[in-house]
């Protein structure tokens, strides 16, 4: 029988043909006359992954030999799709794809069988995915933890212009990259706590816990490019002690029988359960430690395993938390050591300061996390004890440096004023060796505005790394085309040192190069408007200019400002149809959380105004409104290298840092954008020349909204913007429910918290000029190429040796 042998992967086509074959009438059990793509998928994922496995044994064994370990925590991990990342890393896409062809079948065809692992919500989750390719390519042993969720970021339906959540079902047919293991831990939650006799506050307690969950380790291997190394993502389920209660469930009770099992799995079940209920709120808390113990106990005892004290443990490893997500893990690491293996506290102390460092994400004070004192009393009463006890000399540390009752207050990890609540943010910083922002200006505000007293009592402790992406996921993968022009152009170093793109600058002038450039362009586009026509029906000239903000639906990052401009442009449009306008399609994509009702009324005004628009005979192809239903890794994979423009127009001081940009400015889309998170690092990078800035900064938002937010005077002094309020206003988009969209613009003008209308002329302004540069082409195309030129920087590689250097101490190889 052909492939039952399975002779060795020795990079041959032959030898992937015969493994495909294998996995498919082994594994998958089809024949290949009758194999259905997905079968196809499913084989060639196991075949891939064989041969990623061999690099993985090599380097447990390697790690055996003592280096240091980077434990990434997080909460998220948005990974898409695996399998052309895989095959890319591992130098293997040629013999895939001819071996799949000599059985027929199309590797482009198969691809798309594979679900996207969404395990996150956006940037925070893609950052963590693309740190841990990197770490892989720059050989850093490391081991992601998170969760496997079930139902990871939900699906987005759009049912006339209203988004409606579905959940997602990435499992449903398995997971052909992850590895199930025996391993589980017990994780505790409630019950009571006792200290041992004789001993002090700060000694060793026992808990009684009244449930016990078990964590069970799921592991997929993540290659790094070359296949030269291999990291281990080890995601966890929660499993209940005992799959029923028989005795329950032979009294015909089968449903009750079933009740604590479904509780407790419950726990790694949804990403992100809404937390607008207590029941929501205390399941997210059960998630977070749920992830954090289960990894600590992992981690400890490999390290005890290996090296037999923890008094080595911060030589040995180092443990990132992604925001304050996983920051329970701080408390947890003290009780294990406290409680467990009977450190002193003190020692414990420093022990977990030494490990632990923590990123910070976010300045939207909505979005820092606190968790209620009572909540946490009941549901883990030996953090609450031990966080009480770090406190207490945390404050006796301020007071001994003269502390007053106002800084005391601030600097406290419970926050008394809004019922006593934890301050995961402070914590984090008090636990935690090194606390990074991950844009320049993120840095400088989480030190002046979110931890200002925290800085002044421990210095030193705050530094800059700003965010990177992966290259060979967003250039070399998803923009093949103009990956090749510049391999042509510029070698094929580029692909191993992204900083020798900066040499495409050289060439930036050059008319045929240019003409080049823009072919890859308009290929992608034509791609991207079959999409288009397939998910909307919306039909788009690929000529056009393609403007694109894709990203999550949240008020600050302002898609309700892009899309009233867009009715600006369109009045101006139906009042001097003759003038010779920029046909141009707007594209919007994004998800708003499910309990974000502003949010969904912004995605409503998009499809109402694009129904209008789209069908307003005046206009034609002069403008275009699209919105993409369900944004998730694939598909921004297909809108990046398709864009011409880049809308980053968050309110300045409020988008930490943004990937997207990087990933749009990278493949050539010029940015029009704020002054804010890492767009004024990319405009270092590419020259202010080369891209549309506009807007307030963040220090005149600050000193704006010092003097008020009400903006009805504002706007009724700009005849463009009253004009456009009062259409949507008036129904003029919704006429069969005329006042839709009154609460959203009332509310956007007397609490303008997102400058809407102050930044709305110098908006209008900065689309104009963008006109004005599209109508000269060699212009535009220049600014395309020394944007892709000068992106090199901001690749995950950087942003990983940065950490590795500075926070990690971990040695770096080159890629
Ligand atoms: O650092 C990754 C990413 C940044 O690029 C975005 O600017 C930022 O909004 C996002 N932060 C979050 C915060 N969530 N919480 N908590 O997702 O992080």
């Amino acid at each position: 029988q052909e492939g039952s042998s399975l002779p060795p992967l020795d990079g041959s086509v032959e030898a992937m043909r015969l493994r495909i074959l294998g996995k498919l009438i082994y594994q998958v059990g089809r024949e290949p006359r009758t194999a259905s793509p997905r079968d196809w998928f499913v084989a060639t994922a196991y075949a891939v992954r064989d041969a990623a496995t061999s690099s993985w044994f090599a380097d447990r064994a390697a790690e055996g030999e003592g280096g240091k370990r980077v434990y990434y925590l997080s909460l998220e991990f948005l990974i898409g799709r695996v399998l052309m990342d895989t095959i890319g890393n591992l130098g293997l896409t040629g013999q895939v794809r001819e071996a799949l062809q000599q059985c027929g079948v199309q590797l482009d065809e198969i691809v798309l069988e594979e679900p996207d692992a969404a395990l996150g919500n956006g940037g925070l989750g893609r950052l963590a995915a693309c740190f841990m390719e990197s770490m892989s390519t720059l050989k850093i042993p490391a081991y992601g933890y998170g969760i496997r969720y079930e139902h990871g970021l939900f699906r987005q339906v759009i049912e006339q212009g209203l988004q409606r959540e579905l959940p997602e079902t990435w499992l449903a047919h398995g997971n052909p990259w992850e590895f199930p293991r025996a391993t589980f831990y017990p994780v505790d939650f409630g019950g009571s706590v006792t200290g041992e006799p004789g001993h002090e506050p700060t000694g060793p307690h026992v808990w009684t816990p009244d449930e016990t969950i078990h964590a069970v380790a799921y592991d997929t291997p993540v290659v790094g490019a070359g296949g030269q190394h291999t990291n281990t993502l080890r995601l966890w389920a929660a499993r209940a002690p005992e799959p029923l209660q028989l005795d329950a469930f032979n009294r015909g009770d089968h449903v009750g029988a079933l009740r604590d099992r479904v509780k407790t799995e419950a726990i790694s079940r949804v990403l992100y359960p809404g937390d607008e209920s207590s029941a929501g709120q205390e399941l997210r808390l059960r998630q977070e430690y749920f992830f954090a113990s289960a990894s600590l106990q992992d981690l400890l005892s490999r390290h005890l395993v290996e090296f037999g004290t923890l008094d080595t443990l911060p030589d040995k490893a180092a443990i990132q938390l992604n925001d304050t997500h996983p920051a329970i893990a701080i408390i947890e690491m003290m009780r294990l050591l406290v409680d467990v293996h009977r450190l002193d506290f003190d020692r414990a102390w420093t022990i977990t300061n030494e490990t632990f460092s923590y990123t910070n994400h976010t300045l939207l004070p909505e979005a820092l996390e606190t968790w209620p004192v009572a909540l946490m009393e009941r549901l883990l009463p030996r953090h609450m004890q031990l966080i009480y006890l770090i406190n207490m000399r945390h404050m006796q540390a301020a007071r001994d440096k003269g502390a007053d009752h106002r800084v005391l207050a601030e600097l406290s990890l419970v926050d008394e004023l809004h019922g006593r609540r934890v301050r995961m943010g402070h914590l984090s910083f008090l636990g935690c060796h090194a606390i990074n922002g991950v844009s320049a200006l993120h840095s400088d505000l989480v030190r002046s505005r979110l931890f200002q007293d925290m800085d002044q009592l421990y210095p030193g402790r705050i530094s800059n790394k700003t965010n990177g992406i992966t290259f060979r996921r967003w250039l070399h993968r998803a923009n093949p085309g103009l990956t090749r022009l510049l391999v042509e152009t510029l070698g094929d170093g580029i692909l191993s040192d992204p900083l020798q793109m900066g040499r495409l600058a050289d060439h930036a002038d050059d008319p045929a190069l240019q003409a080049a450039f823009a072919a890859e362009r308009l290929a992608c586009k034509q791609r991207l408007a079959i999409v288009i026509r397939e998910r909307t029906g919306i039909v788009v000239d690929p000529a056009s200019l393609f403007d694109v903000q894709v990203k999550r639906i949240h008020e600050y990052k302002r898609q309700l400002l892009n899309i009233v401009q867009a009715i600006a442009h369109y009045r101006a449009i139906l009042a001097d149809p003759g003038r010779h306008w920029v046909p141009r399609v707007k594209i919007f994509a994004g998800k708003a959380a499910p309990g974000y009702v502003r949010a969904k009324e912004i995605i409503r005004l998009v499809h109402d105004v694009a129904q209008m628009v789209n069908n307003d005979p005046v206009v034609g192809d002069r403008l275009k409104i699209v919105y993409m239903p369900n944004y998730n890794v694939s598909l921004a994979e297909q809108i990046v290298p398709a864009a011409d423009l880049s809308e980053q127009i968050s309110t300045a001081g409020m988008e930490a840092s943004g990937t997207g940009n990087m990933k749009l400015a990278l493949n050539g889309a010029l940015t029009i954008g704020t002054l804010d998170g890492a767009n004024i690092e990319i405009r270092d990078f590419v020259g202010a020349e080369n891209i549309f800035i506009f807007g307030l900064t963040a220090s005149e938002v600050a000193a704006q909204s010092a003097t008020g937010l009400d903006s009805h005077h504002a706007v009724r002094a700009n005849p463009v913007l009253s004009e456009v309020f009062d259409m949507i206003t008036s129904g003029q988009f919704s006429p069969e429910e005329p006042h839709r969209y009154r609460n959203l613009i009332d509310g956007t003008q007397s609490y303008d918290r997102f400058m809407l209308a102050a930044d709305f002329d110098s908006y209008a302004a900065a689309q104009a000029e963008v006109d004005a540069f599209w109508q000269q082409p060699a212009r535009w195309w220049r600014m395309a190429m020394l944007n892709t030129a000068r992106l090199g920087w901001f690749s995950s590689d950087r942003s990983i040796r940065e950490y590795a250097e500075s926070i990690w101490r971990v040695p770096v190889m080159q890629p």
